[in-house]
């Protein structure tokens, strides 16, 4: 082949620059008119991010074009951890062959400068291999394992003659001590034919790993699934769940009417388990997902008992375009010991961004909002309740 070897070289520099000035960018905290957490500037990560050995051959003789080889689609929905004091996403990286895996990001300081290791997550199988995988939820349990709790999708074998789409979506379940070496362990059994956005509670309920899970009928439809659920399984080795019951049910004229999920791992405080959420409701757009949160009994952690109105975040500017536009998914948060709270929410199912806010505000947002309460004539009530209690304090605006 002719190429100028320049043509490797330039491409090689430039490239690399560009990667460099992205990875290292500082990311800066915006100013919040809701007061309730702090959007940032920049999404902390995307799929240029992705380390140019994983996508380009380096080698001059076998790529003399210095083109991509590997391509990536996508960086969304990541699990979030802090483990050796470094601020750890699993991220859902979806590759242009549509396939996702897992690889680990960290960043210092939780906001910006995110890399990935040096390679992806070797995810081992089980005897049914997974198609596809995606959305970790990472568990710091007392049984002193990190699990990864995570959906493995599979064509439906029932699927009739030329149905290429039908899918059967499960629990997989991985554990790990080191973030580096990953023991995967059965899929979770449970009552519904389907499972997504399964979460592992961190501690066990009378002797019993403790899961939420999503029952569902069909691969998207949740169908008769009511909601996020709870159940027990006897064993993490043997994971079953033989009874759900519905912690928060999807319903009419919300925003999780159609579908919802849990998100990470729940973070307790002395006022109950904070819990964050996504609801789906249906528009003549198409879905649209958004976040919410909810706090649940530190003893019944089934049991809800605040729950702010709407949602929390919702798909802002930039946020609702995408693969999957106006969609906003969280399945990783960080509480830092300082109570600084990372909550990691993916737009659009395309890149991923970080949102801060602290305990204290979260407890106050749960405890002072005004609750859902499912009609227009309440939610008037609730603002004219305000407007009242704030008449002696107008000569403040
Ligand atoms: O495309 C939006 C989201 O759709 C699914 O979420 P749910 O199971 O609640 O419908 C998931 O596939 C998720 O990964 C995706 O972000």
């Amino acid at each position: 082949m002719n190429v100028p070897t320049s043509l490797f070289e330039e491409r090689l520099e430039l490239i690399k620059q560009k990667h460099q000035n992205l990875i290292t960018r500082e990311n800066n905290e915006l100013f919040s008119d809701n007061g309730i957490y702090n959007r940032y500037e920049f999404p902390i990560l995307t799929r240029d991010h992705i380390p140019l050995h994983w996508r380009y051959d380096l080698n001059q003789e076998s790529n003399p074009y210095f083109m991509e080889r590997i391509g990536f689609n996508a960086t969304f929905n990541a699990g979030a951890i802090k483990f050796n004091g470094k601020y750890i996403l699993v991220v859902r990286v979806e590759g242009n062959d549509r396939k996702s895996f897992f690889a680990i990001a960290e960043s210092p300081n939780g906001v910006d400068n995110f890399k990935f290791w040096n390679r992806p997550i070797m995810l081992p199988q089980t005897e049914k291999p997974d198609t596809n995988v995606y959305d970790m939820r990472l568990t710091q349990h007392d049984d002193g394992w990190i699990y990864g709790v995570f959906c493995t999708e599979r064509k439906d074998p029932n699927a009739p003659d030329g149905d290429t789409s039908s899918a059967v979506a499960a629990a997989g379940i991985a554990r790990t001590k080191d973030l580096v070496e990953w023991e995967r362990l059965p899929d979770l059994i449970s009552t519904s034919g389907q499972q997504r956005n399964v979460v592992l509670f961190p501690h066990l309920i009378d002797g019993k790993y403790a899961f939420y899970t999503r029952p569902q009928d069909g691969f998207i439809d949740t169908g008769k699934g009511g909601g996020i659920g709870f159940g027990l399984s006897d064993s993490i080795e043997q994971p079953e769940v033989k009874e759900e019951v519905i912690v928060d049910a999807k319903t009419y004229h919300t925003i999780y009417e159609v579908k919802n999920g849990l998100g990470p791992a729940p973070i307790r405080t002395e006022h109950g388990w904070l819990q964050l959420a996504h609801g789906v409701r249906n528009t003549a757009a198409g879905l649209r997902y958004t976040l919410y949160v909810f706090m649940t009994d530190l003893e019944k952690p089934w049991i809800v008992t605040h729950k702010p109105h709407g949602h929390f975040i919702a798909p802002l500017k930039d946020e609702r375009v995408g693969d999957v536009s106006n969609v906003v998914f969280s399945n990783g948060w960080i509480k830092d010991d300082d109570g600084t709270v990372f909550i990691y929410y993916a737009s659009s199912d395309t890149r991923m961004h970080v949102a801060t806010t602290t305990i204290d505000k979260l407890v106050d947002y749960c405890l002072n909002s005004h609750q859902d309460q499912l009609h227009s004539h309440i939610s008037v009530q609730a603002i004219n309740e305000l407007v009242d209690l704030n008449q002696e304090f107008l000569n403040l605006l």
